[in-house]
């Protein structure tokens, strides 16, 4: 074979429990920002189709979990929703949630394949929301004691725990950007929510070990490599400050334990450093992550700024740099992302060379594609576009290992069509297509891919 993984390689799918579970405001579980949101503002969501349509899992999981082996999973992500395992944010546990996720483990447990949990993933429950959300200190508290129950709770079997799901998206969507609730856009706060963040994950790691149990603890990072429109200096400045607003902010306090200087210093120059308290910075340190989990979807090609910031615009990344589109870069017809194979090269070779190259696996990785349904033959979404995605972004993680980064597995997202967000069903990336009036579920042709090349541990040319 010409690309031959290492022994024991992870190859599997993510998932999240907001986007596949469906049952949003039954069985004990309470309303998330996003039950919330659509019932207040359901013009913002994709065809009016809400959090309530999921792909159903909870419903069908047994069914989907014959799915993952069927397309010879031996690892799979997935969340447990802190508003269904407690409903009130903070007090008792709900039993139907222990019942359905204790189900859920034993198994995928049973069908061999290891379930990596993840707690956050974008999911605020609304009542946590109405205290202040990331915001506020007395949620990071809660998040703690939800983390602590899900340790008490499943930490003898589940050794593979994520804090949080792309941290970063929360803060450009929730309060820069206008993308996700409560829709504020506002740096001041955006650095508070990111910063608490880092705080909650680092007392969540703390809980872990505090556990005693064996198993290892991380986070997932979407990170978006920049690359400058030319080397010029202010280009390069320009992508690196890109670099520094977009992944260092979370790259370097969980891998290192601190954040880097030149982020602080500049955040302090214009006034804009969060408030922190005496114990945080050993909090922060005591933090580092055991293993990173990347989420690569797509880079970053940044310029500088071709004309002066107006001071008196409200302080935004932006004042610092602009995208760039490079010309010829090659996109996805079908979702509007630029397509970079070799990114994921670059970011393992970043992680080896400046992070110590620590354990890590490609936690995401996929391509959208809108209209999907057209490319049906046979019966089938003969999704050749799909396949060749995966196996170019495969060859460059074949090199980086073969460089020697610390890369263990490879994750796609993901392995049902399901709901995203805004997005809703717009943009499909299953290796399982979903017939969102029947539930029917069919292997598309990157499933049946997928599937041999996880059992061979490979692939040739
Ligand atoms: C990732 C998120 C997923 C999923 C995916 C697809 O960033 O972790 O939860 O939503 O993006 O996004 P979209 O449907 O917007 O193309």
């Amino acid at each position: 074979m010409d690309y031959v993984f290492p022994k024991n390689f992870w190859w599997g799918s993510a998932s999240s429990a907001p986007q596949t579970e469906g049952e949003s405001l039954r069985y004990g579980k309470s309303p998330t920002v996003w039950d919330h949101w659509f019932d207040a503002q359901p013009e913002r969501f994709h065809q009016g189709v809400g959090p309530a349509d999921t792909s159903t899992f909870y419903q069908n999981w047994k069914a989907d979990i014959a799915l993952l082996k069927q397309l010879n999973h031996n690892s799979f992500r997935t969340s447990i929703s802190w508003a269904r395992l407690i409903p009130d944010g903070t007090g008792e546990v709900n039993p139907e949630a222990v019942a359905f996720y204790n189900q859920v483990i034993d198994e995928l447990l049973a069908q061999g394949i290891t379930p990596f949990i993840n707690l956050f993933h974008f999911d605020m429950p609304m009542v946590m929301q109405e205290k202040g959300g990331w915001e506020s200190r007395e949620v990071v508290d809660a998040y703690e004691h939800y983390a602590r129950t899900c340790f008490s709770l499943f930490g003898d079997r589940v050794k593979t725990w994520f804090t949080f799901n792309e941290p970063v998206v929360p803060v450009e969507g929730g309060y820069l950007y206008d993308f996700h609730y409560p829709n504020v856009v506002d740096f001041r706060r955006a650095a508070s929510v990111a910063y608490h963040t880092v705080l909650a994950h680092a007392r969540a790691v703390k809980a872990w070990r505090d556990s005693g149990r064996d198993g290892e603890i991380g986070i997932i990072l979407n990170l978006t490599p920049s690359y400058p429109r030319s080397q010029h200096p202010a280009d390069v400045k320009a992508a690196h400050i890109a670099d520094l607003f977009f992944n260092r902010s979370f790259l370097d306090p969980v891998l290192r334990g601190s954040y880097p200087e030149d982020l602080v210093a500049l955040l302090r120059e214009y006034d804009m450093l969060p408030a922190c308290q005496p114990e945080d910075a050993a909090c922060i340190r005591d933090g580092v992550a055991d293993l990173l989990g990347v989420n690569y979807y797509q880079p970053r090609r940044i310029k500088c700024r071709d004309d002066a910031v107006n001071p008196a615009s409200p302080f935004m990344p932006e004042w610092f740099f602009s995208a760039y589109e490079m010309p010829g870069r090659k996109m996805n017809p079908y979702r509007g992302w630029e397509i970079y194979e070799r990114g994921i090269y670059d970011i393992l070779t970043n992680l080896r060379e400046n992070y110590g190259n620590p354990r890590c696996y490609i936690s995401e990785n996929g391509m959208g594609v809108e209209n999907e349904q057209r490319f049906e033959k046979d019966g089938k979404i003969d999704d050749q576009y799909r396949i060749e995605f995966v196996r170019e972004h495969l060859k460059w993680l074949h090199k980086g290992i073969s460089e020697g980064s610390n890369c263990l597995g490879y994750h796609m997202w993901t392995f049902i069509d399901n709901w995203s967000w805004c997005n809703a069903y717009k943009n499909r990336y299953g290796f399982v297509s979903l017939d969102l009036d029947t539930q029917k579920r069919t292997v598309k042709r990157s499933g049946e891919w997928f599937s041999q090349t996880a059992e061979r541990n490979g692939f040739d040319e």
